[in-house]
């Protein structure tokens, strides 16, 4: 393992996380999102480098920088979930382990949100566990990169 250190991504719409539709995202604010992940990381001697963008553009620069910077990237991509292939592309086209994060359950809502460009380019999925999935996520992840750096 080359860094103790995560990419956290969080696409579209994901800063007005704490400000509308709390019944779907509860109340917590993307800066306590990127505390969570942070906090969590620490745990394991991690640090964490977060980006949130309404700009597919700025999030796959961001995902090929984690190449030579990062050991994982965490997840959310918002809407481009069920929309991106440019998305999908950066995740595999780095090669890193990947953790896709939902904050609300996509399968109970409706069925455009139940398919996922980014499932089959991740090994960890954590879906409808709220903003604590955040945190299931980065231990998962971290569960990954240490197994990898043993192997
Ligand atoms: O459940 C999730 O985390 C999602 O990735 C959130 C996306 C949605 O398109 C996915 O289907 C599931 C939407 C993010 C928008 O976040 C908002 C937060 C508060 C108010 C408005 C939007």
């Amino acid at each position: 393992m080359t860094e103790r250190r995560l990419l956290l991504v969080n696409g579209p719409n994901l800063n007005l996380l704490g400000t509308r539709e709390p019944e779907v995202y509860g109340h917590d604010t993307l800066a306590d999102v990127e505390r969570i992940a942070t906090d969590a990381a620490a745990a394991h001697g991690f640090e964490v480098t977060a980006v949130q963008s309404n700009h597919e553009g700025v999030l796959i620069d961001a995902i090929h920088a984690a190449r030579t910077t990062c050991a994982g990237i965490v997840i959310n991509p918002g809407g481009l979930t069920h929309t991106s292939v440019v998305l999908r592309d950066a995740l595999s086209g780095v090669a890193l382990p990947v953790a896709e994060v939902h904050i609300s359950d996509v399968y109970a809502r409706e069925e455009f949100r139940h398919f996922s460009y980014v499932r089959d380019v991740a090994l960890v999925h954590v879906i409808g566990e709220g903003t604590a999935g955040y945190t299931r996520a980065v231990d998962a992840l971290i569960d990954v990169i240490a197994g990898r750096a043993e192997g």
